[in-house]
């Protein structure tokens, strides 16, 4: 383990946020108080909508492609001239409202929102969730990256600093934390569904049946394999409908750096300082005290609290 070699001094200038029902927004005009009023309480879900549902950095773009290719049956010609972010929009925020309503049914959408605010309309609803999560260490790191290229995130000098702004849970979007308490009390409901990031690195071809399965989706052998091969890192990033190239400068400094950057599991203990290991557990077994889900994350720590590495 060892202290991040790229620490550089801050760029951007602080953002604002507002707060909705505790959740820190970035003050921006693609997050507005009235429309994640709107997206809680109006937005009609609709029975065969499927939800791609993440803490952000967890796997949102990975899965969204993987459906998206579940969907064609393994055709891979939307995914290749259709940007991502229009086959899947982003339910919370203002493009992503005027953007789903060109979708035909079924729609797969993605959000990032806390379950305590997502759109009340899908609790009536025979719609599904798919909810990816990830090693939370890895997505302090892959946050501290990513929000030197996002206007979204506040950045940070350091790993340290980045690491006290996640525990606090003072991002855009709030507390991993709660966003993982929240959606998971929906496990065992037969229209909610919950992956890791690490599974689908460790074995893709049986997630991506296991999720085909989850919605009733059959796909051939043949279609399987292009869902599999289309999805790959190498393929995602060499794909400029899905690595976000085409996203305006608004959204994302390109010149800052690329939002496919490593993709690997275990980052951390490239950034991670045996302290910050020490810290980051201190507060995971606090936060997630008599949480009755076992992730393969909570085997980087012994029963003593010593990083296993
Ligand atoms: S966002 O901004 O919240 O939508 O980001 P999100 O898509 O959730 O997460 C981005 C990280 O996922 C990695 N990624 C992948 N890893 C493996 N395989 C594939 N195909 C893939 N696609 C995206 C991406 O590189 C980010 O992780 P890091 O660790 O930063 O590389």
């Amino acid at each position: 383990m060892q202290r991040d070699a790229g620490d550089v001094s801050s760029s951007k200038p602080s953002l604002e946020f507002f707060h909705y029902k505790g959740v820190p927004f970035t003050k921006d005009s693609i997050f507005t108080e009235e429309n994640i009023r709107f997206v809680e309480s109006e937005f009609q879900v609709q029975d065969d909508d499927v939800y791609n549902v993440t803490y952000p950095k967890s796997g949102t773009t990975w899965m969204l492609e993987i459906l998206s290719l579940i969907y064609s049956n393994g055709d891979t010609a939307r995914t290749r001239t259709v940007p991502n972010w229009l086959r899947s929009p982003w339910i919370e925020t203002t493009n992503g409202q005027e953007q789903l309503k060109d979708l035909t049914p079924p729609r797969v959408l993605t959000s990032h929102l806390p379950y305590h605010i997502f759109a009340k309309s899908f609790f009536t609803s025979k719609a599904k969730i798919i909810y990816t999560l990830r090693n939370p260490k890895d997505v302090v790191v892959s946050l501290y990256h990513f929000s030197k290229i996002s206007r979204f995130f506040q950045d940070a000098r350091s790993v340290d600093e980045y690491l006290d702004i996640f525990l606090r849970g003072d991002l855009l979007y709030g507390s991993w934390f709660d966003h993982v308490r929240g959606w998971m009390q929906m496990k065992g409901r037969s229209n909610f569904f919950f992956i890791t990031y690490e599974e689908l690195q460790q074995d893709l071809r049986g997630s991506v049946v296991r999720i085909c399965d989850f919605l009733g989706r059959e796909l051939d052998e043949a279609a399987l394999d292009s869902v599999v091969e289309n999805v790959a890192f190498k393929a995602m990033n060499d794909n400029k409908m899905a690595n976000y190239t085409y996203l305006s400068d608004e959204f994302l400094d390109h010149s800052k750096g690329s939002f496919m950057r490593k993709g690997i599991s275990g980052d951390w203990k490239n950034h991670f300082t045996i302290a910050q290991c020490d810290h980051f557990h201190r507060v995971y077994r606090e936060k997630m005290r008599n949480f009755p889900v076992k992730f393969s994350w909570d085997e980087d720590w012994t029963e003593e609290g010593a990083p296993v590495l």
